[in-house]
């Protein structure tokens, strides 16, 4: 039987959609039917099996599945022994702790003798030992802001994203404790044709990470504006300058992060730069 990676995703959440869609900017395809637990792709020995996050670390520690996508709160959270492969860049959030907008807070000494509800008690308890905090841990599975407007617990430690569930319940997040995103992670001692195939799968997502990273970008400028411009913009080697039908012109090509992108454009627009297209780009090798 020939070899097949077998990859463990989110069935249904918040990493569902980003799996999925990092799957696909591999070239890779799969049949949508995430309700079946398992998928095959058409044109690349994968399969994806589809489960509960909480699962994912124990399923690739064991081998049930070879890789997985799952958040580093939860990797972390369950301890399992797998390789961290590679951060994927979405799902970001951060575990924090948070107290009522009343509380006085002046630290993590603050803490001691309360009670914070969270669903992560492995890593609030490494965070509060750290700290030499004494408080005490509860528990719960899900709705964690509501706990200390219900009288369940006087503080929370639980996933913020945009901050807007903590400021709806009364809560201000005064400690993190860790930040996240989402992993690709592998069994230990995968066998070497599994390897391989892990080994294409990565060369594939860095590619279309740095694409993302990155944008194409078109512009014209007068001559004697080009070596100006073409400091501005490295590009993968050196920007592409050509003469345009128009005497004393030049058009040049170069991709610019997406980080520094608006700064670099303004700078080119003051070197003299004109007719500025930007492009995505869809993948890049470096
Ligand atoms: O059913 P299954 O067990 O598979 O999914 P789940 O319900 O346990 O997880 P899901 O889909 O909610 O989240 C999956 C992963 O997404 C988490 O483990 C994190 O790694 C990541 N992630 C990123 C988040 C958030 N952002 C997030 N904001 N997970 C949860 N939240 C929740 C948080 O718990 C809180 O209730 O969103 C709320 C806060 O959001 P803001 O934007 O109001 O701050
Ligand atoms: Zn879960």
């Amino acid at each position: 039987m020939s070899t097949v990676i077998k990859i463990a995703v989110q069935k249904s959440g918040r990493l569902y959609q980003d799996s999925r869609a990092l799957i696909r900017d591999c070239g890779i395809h799969v049949k949508d039917g995430s309700e079946k637990l398992k998928t095959a792709a058409t044109n690349f020995p994968l399969e994806l099996f589809y489960v509960r996050d909480d699962d994912i670390p124990a399923y690739v520690e064991d081998g049930v599945a070879d890789i997985g996508i799952v958040g580093r709160n939860v990797l972390e959270e369950n301890g399992a022994a797998v390789e961290c492969v590679e951060a994927l860049g979405f799902a970001r959030c951060r575990l924090s702790i948070a107290v009522p907008n009343s509380m006085k807070y002046l630290g993590a000494e603050t803490l001691n003798g309360l009670k914070i509800a969270t669903s992560y008690p492995n890593l609030l308890k490494r965070f509060l030992q750290e700290r030499k905090v004494d408080s005490a841990i509860h528990e719960v599975s899900g709705s964690v802001e509501i706990a200390p407007g219900i009288g369940l617990a006087d503080a929370v430690c639980d996933l913020v994203s945009s901050g807007s569930t903590l400021i709806q319940n009364g809560l201000r997040e005064v400690e993190v404790v860790m930040e996240s995103e989402a992993l690709l992670i592998a069994k230990h001692g995968l066998s070497d044709a599994v390897r391989d195939l892990l080994d294409q799968l990565v060369f594939r997502i860095r590619s279309v990470q740095c694409a993302h990273d990155h944008k194409y970008i078109i512009l014209n400028a007068p001559d004697e504006a080009v070596d100006n411009i073409r400091s501005l913009l490295p590009g993968m080697r050196s920007p592409t300058v050509t003469k345009l039908a128009d005497e004393g012109w030049s058009s040049i090509h170069s991709v610019v992060q997406e980080n520094d992108f608006w700064e670099v454009i303004e700078k080119l627009r003051g070197a003299g730069a004109e007719g500025i297209l930007v492009m995505p780009i869809e993948k890049m090798i470096r």
